[in-house]
């Protein structure tokens, strides 16, 4: 039992950090158990990823009716999707919707960034410092703090000296409007291909800098009618657990169809029917099991996915420049796209090549590219985008001063790379729960399905530390070699893990080095619960209880 120093006692069993689609089903449950929880949030409102991103065109690139909670049929039977792949406003209107259904607000502080937590061993509670200074003792903390919450900006001179508007996608000023003027976007990836979609009609001039090309597959978005709507509602039940059963919680499972089984007719009318219907998504999650996990199929894929670009862009240099030479179809995650292509077909848009031509330095009145030979070209432009990323999965744990057993930094304990226990805890960081963190079967999921697989466990779990008066629980060291090593191993299967993305850790906008790191698990959702639950039927064997 904890020998709790009377000077200093927690106030509160659990506390939250992060109001997003995590933070607010993990509050909604630990209400129903009775305990004492609370939710802190840096920002002034709950959505977390929704309420951040609000560049125009930002959506999900989940079926919506995927994209929901799945715990109240009372809230399934209410809330009606509009669109099948719904913006940023619409999903963050449910989730305010369900904050209100269920009253959850009066439980969250908003404006609450979380400066510091440290482990007080004299009472077996963390001591959480916010930035304003208030302090909150709590028996456990649980972490939601998502996993994109840290923009990434390029480590080039004169960022931030701009002297007109400088944004990230992630930071969209609510009263930018770009119709009429000049932009650049930096980067091409799932933001920066929905920002420039979005825009680049609105613009007087739109300037794209991309370094990589990145995939891309037709999203297939459009209207949800009253008559759809009200089938998918009868169908919610089955929805969900064909969901639960596919590897990425999405409607879409990998054909156990191996390419080779069928004649490249076969193959390619597949594919183009795929394509021409939106469907996207399947290209990648729905296809032949070994086109994302052996080089010769993903080559053929990419190739026909590379045709289908080059028939979309009128000008053949252009079109080459879209399509990726470092890495095959999937390889990375693909972004969803809707016209996203005929947009370079436009008089008022430009495609920059920086891999020719790199960013020597953001000036006053745009950015200066470096032509080689020591010229240079100035862009000058109104706004700058950078769609640039994100100090993805760790970054958002390495921005809190986070320190356990013995003052140990979490952020040293992870130099070299996150290692957790069964991707819910850190050795050393004894009561502090990742419920979106590395190595979780969370990261790599359709976000919702993939939270509440861990937020029901989550929730198990604090069941069965009060009804055992369990006053602390810490992941054994054995353990966390045992997770890494089997990450490491089952993620190596497929293509995925051998890309340069935030799925691997690379960032090169960071001070660090670039070796791979284990970010994410790939072993896909079933078998991730299946092992958070072996955890709990067998009185949680990788983690000690005291
Ligand atoms: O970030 P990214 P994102 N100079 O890291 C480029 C989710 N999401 O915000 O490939 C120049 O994917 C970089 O180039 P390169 C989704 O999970 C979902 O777009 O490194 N360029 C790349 O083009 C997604 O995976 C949805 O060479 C630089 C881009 O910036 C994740 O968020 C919508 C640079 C960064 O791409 C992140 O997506 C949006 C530099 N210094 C986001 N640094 C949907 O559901 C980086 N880049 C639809």
């Amino acid at each position: 039992m904890t020998s709790t120093a009377p000077s200093e006692t927690p106030d509160l069993d659990y506390l939250i950090i992060g109001a997003g689609v995590c933070g607010l089903y993990q509050l909604h449950q630990l209400l129903e158990v009775g305990v004492s929880v609370r939710v802190v949030d840096s920002n002034a409102g709950l959505g977390g990823t929704w309420y951040n991103n609000r560049y125009p065109g930002c959506r999900f690139d989940s079926e919506s009716y995927t994209y929901q909670y799945s715990f109240s049929d009372e809230l399934l039977a209410e809330w009606d999707w509009k669109e099948r792949f719904a913006s940023q406003a619409e999903t963050l209107a449910y989730l305010e919707y369900v904050a209100d259904k269920f009253d959850l607000r009066r439980h969250i502080t908003f404006n609450a960034r979380v400066a510091r937590a440290e482990w007080v061993e004299d009472g077996w509670f963390w001591r959480v410092t916010l930035a304003e200074g208030e302090q909150i003792r709590a028996r456990f903390v649980l972490c939601a703090m998502g996993l994109l919450s840290v923009p990434t900006y390029p480590r080039v001179p004169g960022v931030g000296t701009f002297g007109g508007v400088e944004t990230h996608t992630f930071d969209w000023p609510e009263d930018l409007d770009v119709t009429g003027k000049r932009v650049i976007v930096i980067g091409t990836g799932a933001s920066g291909v929905q920002v420039i979609t979005d825009i680049a009609d609105q613009v007087e001039q739109l300037i794209v800098l991309q370094r990589d090309a990145n995939w891309c597959a037709p999203l297939g978005n459009g209207p949800i009618t009253a008559e759809e709507m009200a089938k998918l509602r009868a169908s919610y039940d089955e929805i969900f657990d064909w969901c639960r059963s596919t590897p990425a919680g999405f409607i879409h499972r990998p054909d156990r169809t191996l390419s080779t089984d069928v004649t490249r007719e076969e193959r390619l009318r597949h594919w183009n029917d795929l394509y021409d219907n939106g469907q996207g998504a399947s290209l990648y999650m729905g296809n032949y099991r070994d086109t994302m996990m052996e080089a010769a199929p993903n080559r053929e894929l990419s190739e026909f996915v590379a045709d289908r670009i080059r028939q979309r862009v009128h000008d053949p240099e252009v079109a080459e420049l879209l399509i990726p030479k470092d890495h095959g179809f999937g390889n990375k995650r693909v972004a969803g796209e809707s016209g996203f292509y005929e947009v370079f077909n436009q008089p008022n848009v430009e495609l920059v090549d920086l891999m020719a031509y790199p960013i020597k330095e953001v000036t006053e009145t745009g950015i200066r590219l470096d032509l080689g030979d020591g010229r240079v070209r100035d862009l000058e432009v109104d706004v700058i985008v950078y769609a640039t990323g994100f100090d993805a999965v760790t970054g958002p744990f390495d921005r809190i001063d986070f320190r356990g057993v013995d003052g140990v930094r979490l952020k040293d304990q992870w130099r070299d790379g996150p290692e957790t226990t069964v991707g819910v805890q850190a050795t050393n960081f004894p009561n502090l729960f990742m419920l979106v963190g590395p190595q979780s079967g969370s990261a790599t999921a359709n976000f919702p399905r993939g939270i509440e697989d861990v937020v029901n466990w989550m929730t198990a779990t604090v069941r069965y530390l009060e009804e055992h008066d369990i006053a602390r629980f810490e992941g054994r060291r054995e353990a966390e070699i045992a997770w890494v090593d089997h990450v490491r191993e089952i993620n190596s299967l497929l293509l995925l893990a051998h890309s340069k993305s935030w799925f691997n850790g690379h960032n090169i906008n960071l001070d660090r080095d670039e070796r791979p790191r284990v970010m994410v698990y790939l072993g896909g959702a079933p078998r991730y619960r299946r092992r958070l639950q072996e955890e709990i039927d067998n009185g949680y064997p990788s983690f000690e209880l005291r």
